[in-house]
């Protein structure tokens, strides 16, 4: 394990419990000028919480870190004149190299539900978001997709799980 992710984690943990909370994620995060809601943090800590004790110890720390960083360099590379944000444009190119094969409905849809003020300007915090949503919208599709048809049949109450479960 990388010394700095370890370091990072202590720092994070500012109660030294061992494990981070939804709080100690969200000050930490923010101090790396990533400002985030509550709600986000607790998506995060979700997709990274394996033994669901709803805080993220130092094992799937590492994999959440990776993440970010993951994140970071996929922003950069399509942020090419550096102007901090992401375009719409760029926005599509970035989330097509992370695989996502959205339609053009699809994906106008999904950019205006992350740009709540509508400025067209992706800066990482958002991207990030926006990326959190796609993998848990993927990640609960494929879970109603069993038979792996690329097509799902819900009910209302498979629906609202479903849409509860992507943010
Ligand atoms: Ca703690
Ligand atoms: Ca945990």
């Amino acid at each position: 394990m990388a010394q700095n992710v370890q370091q990072w984690f202590m720092a994070v943990d500012v109660d030294r419990s061992g494990q981070i909370s939804v709080q100690e994620l969200q000050k930490a995060l923010a101090l790396g000028n990533l400002h985030f809601s509550l709600a986000v943090c607790r998506h995060l800590i979700r997709l990274y919480d394996k033994d669901q004790s709803g805080q993220i110890g130092l094992n799937e720390f590492v994999d959440l870190h990776g993440y970010l960083v993951q994140c970071q360099q996929t922003f950069y590379q399509h942020d090419r004149n550096r102007a901090g944000y992401l375009s719409p444009p760029d926005v599509w190119n970035a989330v097509q190299s992370a695989g996502y094969r959205l339609d053009t409905p699809a994906f106008e849809a999904s950019m205006r539900a992350f740009d709540p003020d509508r400025n067209a300007r992706f800066e990482l915090a958002e991207y990030i978001a926006f990326t959190l949503f796609l993998r848990s919208a993927a990640n609960t599709f494929q879970g109603f997709d069993q038979a792996r048809e690329s097509r799902v049949h819900l009910d209302f109450n498979q629906f609202v799980y479903a849409a509860a479960n992507c943010r």
